[in-house]
């Protein structure tokens, strides 16, 4: 059985280490009050419902110094490491924290990078506000992603013992997903729909034309668009089709990636 390997990234003294932890029903990671307490990956393997999943708890994600460019200052080269073994990210806040550049810099990266994304809000105790307002907080905030669109994040008390069902129902969720094949006359139905509603817009006297979708890779998510001038399209008009793809066949918590082909057309000057 393969594993679904999942990394908990989140900036120092978010409570990465106690959810591991949790997650185990064991002490195996050191939990400390001082920030910086995780140094290495550490890893262990857990069973949910007949799925292998392997845990990585991760040392964070570093304060910001001036002298690097700022993705380089949070990511660190084990954090790194994590988000490129894992299939899965537990992305950690805390509640009273808000949500910062930083934050979404990585959940971007984390998504960039084709892994799926569950939102943690963490020490959810510590504030004073609702559940509700808390999560709807982070969530118009992390919404922001265009080409990705994400569940409704998970607000939690990690120093509550008890197995965290519903981050692992999520987990297990975008891994299916993240995995499925899309039938193709459905996706060519969706794209041709998309581009009906809102017509790509004429770059050079010429409107690029959308003539076929179809998927060629599942985990990540790979879809090549054929038709004519497509690299005429803006970026935000692709974010509009991936947005409306991820819409139509209900994906949450991953990316998905269009690659355009255009025929060559020998009756357009370059
Ligand atoms: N009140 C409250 N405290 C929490 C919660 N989760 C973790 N903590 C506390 O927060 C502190 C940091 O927890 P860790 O699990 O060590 O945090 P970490 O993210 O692993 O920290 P680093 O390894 O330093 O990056 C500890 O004192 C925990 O007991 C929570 O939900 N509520
Ligand atoms: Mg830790």
């Amino acid at each position: 059985m393969e594993d679904i390997s999942v990394a908990i990234i989140g900036k120092p003294n978010v409570g990465k280490s106690t959810l591991f932890n949790k997650i185990l029903s064991k002490n195996i990671s050191l939990v400390d009050n001082i920030p910086g307490t995780t140094k290495d990956i550490i890893e262990q393997r857990i069973f949910y419902k007949n799925n292998s999943f392997l845990i990585f708890d991760t040392g964070g994600l570093k304060k910001k110094s001036k002298s690097k460019s700022e993705e380089q200052t949070y990511i660190t080269k084990n954090t790194l490491q994590a988000i490129y073994k894992s299939n899965i990210v537990f992305f950690l806040v805390e509640a009273n924290a808000g949500l910062t550049k930083a934050d979404k810099q990585i959940c971007r990266f984390i998504l960039d990078k084709g892994k799926g994304l569950v939102f943690i809000i963490n020490k959810i105790d510590l504030t004073e506000n609702s559940r509700e307002v808390v999560k709807e907080y982070f969530y118009s905030n992390v919404d922001l992603f265009d080409d990705a669109l994400l569940h409704e994040p998970v607000s939690m008390n990690s120093v509550i013992s008890g197995f965290p069902n519903k981050i692992f129902e999520l987990a297990l969720e975008i891994f299916r997903n993240s995995n499925k094949n899309i039938n193709s006359k459905f996706l060519n139905i969706v794209i041709q729909n998309l581009v009906l509603k809102n017509r790509i817009p004429i770059s050079n006297k010429y409107r690029p034309k959308i003539k076929f979708i179809k998927q060629v890779s599942t985990s990540p998510m790979i879809f090549k668009v054929f038709g004519s001038q497509l690299n005429k399209i803006s970026h935000d008009y692709k974010r509009y089709l991936c947005k409306g793809i991820l819409k139509k066949t209900n994906i949450k918590g991953v990316r998905v990636f269009l690659k355009f082909i255009s025929a060559k057309n020998p009756y357009v000057a370059n």
